[in-house]
């Protein structure tokens, strides 16, 4: 391998996996050294295409997002490090494929558990094409200054704390990842801070040896020293293995000593042999690397750096509020339901009470839309509108658009809405006017006749009243059962009551003039809110002027919108077209 240095300032990176913290964390780095260029240029998430918003600084930047490795190399020929963040099922594939792209060079591989025989041969592909395979099992490297992979080095403070955002003068290259970051620190207290730090990561097959970067550090004139933290296992370094009578293995699949070529003594005397300072133990590494440095900077070979103060990273507003640093206003207000906790709640009440004590659709109607629990006859009630108003037939406007709509090939939404969107002031939108109209006339005192004829004379039609195949000897069966219903369990049925003498004065005029579904319904529902005592005044005024009522005819017509989208789909019918016939040409 050998060759010089890996990275630059401006080295630029595809980052396999979208996984947003460790991204934002490498372009955070880059904003702390003053890189111009942001050191991720794309992003491949298997499958998926677009952009990803993070920030750079204080400004957000859009990262294109690739499907596959080939196209994201093909639209940013000049990243030549590939980060890969695959789980280790698929990290030996993605990694194979970027290293057959010519325009990758390094490729980072994050997985611990790759299985060693496809590192092998990643290996023995890298070697061969002169590429350079960090990892498995990394955490990766960073060039002080530079460029850093992922999660290097860990938090900003860490960083800024370790000087990483500018290069010192130490070459350093560890198996750990966590080790690495303990080092960076150590390295940063005693001598002038790192140049280019590798983690080769833990495995007994590293596609990138120590002595690999060891040798490559050699050949960067910048690097004035360079500082190796081994484990026990290989033939590169670790020094405690002796101390157990048996051979021992740590957490890293290549940490166990084996054969005495792979002792830790065999090694450290290796590398005493060959003019290295070698601690006795880990304690002692400290005032090795401080004597080296020391000693480098008496002979003239290290001069001091440039040092500056790094911009502030902006945090986080999630953090900033998590850690109640800052407060934000929200853009939301919502009372009705919740679903942060184990279980989403309505009104309070949790999902697994509302199974439990039974509740039905109307129970959570009350919830959602009244915010309280209603009595059951109330709740019975609802639901008695919903099961009523749930369809008439497929001749009515709403059936007769979603039946047009879904034979035109189009969806069950778009099916469903275009039928809902005919609900209005004519048809099956009436319940809310008929509640504020017959509320307002029954509070005032008015007679029927007087208020009838001032609508008239308004030029308002009586909501709730009138209907198209309803006539006086012809009642609807739904107002009666609905009638029927509110006589045996209300309280008071004063509105309805008033309602029906209206009717009676209308259907003196003429006989289609008859209380209507929506209009039974509205003078209903306020006899209900007046009646269950659960509701004020002001309330009750409220929910009339806001017009919730309009909602029951809605929520229950879209049964049956819905069930005439399947019907027409089932009946395999196609587009309709209105006959000529049934239409008056005329100029
Ligand atoms: N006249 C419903 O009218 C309809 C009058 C009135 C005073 C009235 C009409 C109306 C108010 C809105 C209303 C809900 C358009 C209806 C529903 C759901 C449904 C539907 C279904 C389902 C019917 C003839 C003469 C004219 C009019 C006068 C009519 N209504 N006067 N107040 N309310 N009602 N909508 O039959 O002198 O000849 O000019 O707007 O409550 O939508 O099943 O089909 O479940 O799907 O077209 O039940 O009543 O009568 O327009 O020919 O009028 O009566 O001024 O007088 P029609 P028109 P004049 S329930």
């Amino acid at each position: 391998m050998a060759t010089g240095q890996l990275f630059s300032r401006t080295t630029q990176a595809l980052f396999y996996n979208y996984k947003q913290l460790p991204i934002q964390r490498m372009l955070d780095f880059d904003f702390l050294c003053g890189r111009e260029l942001p050191s991720v240029a794309g992003i491949i998430n298997p499958g998926a295409e677009g952009f990803q918003k993070l920030f750079f600084g204080q400004e957000e930047i859009a990262i294109p997002v690739h499907s596959t490795v080939e196209a994201a190399c093909a639209a940013h020929p000049t990243a030549d490090v590939f980060i890969n963040f695959a789980s280790f099922r698929s990290a030996a594939a993605s990694s194979m494929a970027a290293l057959k792209q010519p325009t990758v060079r390094v490729v980072a591989i994050i997985a611990e558990g790759v299985p060693e025989s496809d590192t092998k041969q990643l290996i023995a592909y890298a070697r061969a094409n002169n590429k350079v395979v960090i990892g498995p099992a990394t955490v990766g490297g960073i060039q002080a200054g530079a460029f850093k992979i992922g999660d290097t080095a860990g938090t900003i403070d860490n960083i800024v704390a370790c000087k990483l955002y500018r290069p010192g003068s130490v070459g350093f290259v560890s198996k750990s990842g966590g080790m690495s970051n303990e080092l960076y620190n150590t390295i940063a207290r005693v001598t002038d801070g790192i140049y280019e730090g590798i983690a080769i990561g833990g495995d007994v097959f590293p596609g990138s040896t120590l002595s690999d970067h060891v040798l490559r550090f050699n050949n960067i004139p910048q690097v004035k020293m360079i500082v190796v933290l081994g484990e026990l296992g290989g033939r590169d370094d670790g020094t405690c293995a002796r101390l157990f009578k048996s051979e021992v293995q740590f957490g890293h699949a290549g940490a166990k000593s084996g054969g005495e070529m792979e002792s830790a003594q065999a090694k450290n005397q290796a590398l005493k042999d060959a003019g290295a300072a070698v601690p006795t133990s880990y304690e002692a590494f400290e005032t090795a690397i401080k004597e080296t440095f020391e000693k480098l900077v008496e002979e003239g070979k290290i001069s001091s750096v440039k040092e500056f103060t790094p911009p502030q990273i902006p945090e986080d507003l999630n953090f900033a509020i998590k850690s109640g640093k800052v407060r934000a206003p929200t853009h939301i207000i919502s009372t009705i339901s919740d679903d942060r906790g184990e279980e989403p709640c309505y009104a309070g009440v949790p999902m697994s009470s509302i199974v439990e004590q039974g509740y039905g659709v109307g129970d959570v109607i009350s919830l959602l839309w009244f915010k309280r629990s209603l009595p059951r006859y109330c709740t019975h009630f609802i639901e008695i509108c919903i099961m009523l108003c749930a369809d008439h037939g497929p001749c009515v406007s709403g059936a007769h658009n979603t039946i047009v709509t879904a034979r035109a090939g189009k969806d069950l939404v778009s099916s469903l809405v275009s039928g809902l969107l005919t609900i209005g002031p004519r048809f099956g939108g009436a319940i809310d006017d008929a509640a504020r109209y017959f509320k307002d006339a029954y509070d005032r005192g008015l007679t029927p006749y007087e208020f009838v004829e001032s609508m008239k004379k308004k030029g308002i039609r009586v909501p709730g009243i009138g209907h198209r195949i309803k006539r006086g000897d012809n009642r609807d069966k739904r107002v009666e059962l609905l009638q029927q219903f509110a006589h045996t369990h209300f309280p008071s049925v004063k509105y309805m009551e008033y309602a029906v003498q209206v009717e009676t004065y209308t259907l003196s005029k003429a006989n289609n003039l008859v209380l209507n579904v929506d209009g039974a319904i509205g003078s209903l529902f306020l006899d209900l809110l007046a009646g269950s005592g659960m509701f004020s005044k002001q309330e009750i005024d409220e929910i009339v002027g806001i017009g919730y009522l309009n909602g029951l005819f809605v929520l229950a017509r879209s049964i049956g919108l819905i069930g005439h989208t399947f019907d027409q789909k089932r009946l395999k019918q196609p587009l309709y077209r209105h006959p000529w016939e049934d239409v008056l040409y005329t100029k």
